[in-house]
């Protein structure tokens, strides 16, 4: 399958790993938005936000939430805020087809997003 997250995963493409579990990877954006910008990717391919079941997925979609909380407490701003972000699809501003979630923190965020 020719997905970048998955050949990330797979260490065929560099990234900046993060954090690493059974069911999880995080590793640097390549185009930092905020002081830290880590996207957070399960390790089994679902395209979108749009292909996750009922059946077998919950639990990994709240991993990754739970990674965001995590990885904001090592990084100190878990206190202040920082966001998290999944975009679906091309209007929703989605360029990576295998799900993501962007945590973005160490400087104020805007609300509504652009
Ligand atoms: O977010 C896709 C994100 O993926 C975007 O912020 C750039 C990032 N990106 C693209 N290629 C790489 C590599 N090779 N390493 C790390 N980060 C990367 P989306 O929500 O789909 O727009």
């Amino acid at each position: 399958m020719d997905c970048l997250f998955c050949k990330i995963i797979d260490r065929e493409i560099p990234a900046e790993i993060v954090h690493e579990d059974d069911e999880v990877l995080a590793f640097k954006d390549l185009n930092p938005q905020a002081p830290t910008h880590v996207l957070i990717v399960p390790k089994r391919h679902i395209a979108t936000l749009n292909d996750i079941q009922e059946d077998g997925d919950l639990a990994l979609v709240g991993r990754l939430q739970f990674t965001a909380a995590k990885l904001a407490k090592q990084a100190g701003f878990a206190e202040d805020g920082y966001r998290v972000v999944m975009n679906c699809n091309e209007q929703g501003g989605q360029t990576v087809y295998h799900i993501h979630m962007h945590l973005m923190g160490g400087r104020r965020f805007t609300w509504p997003a652009g």
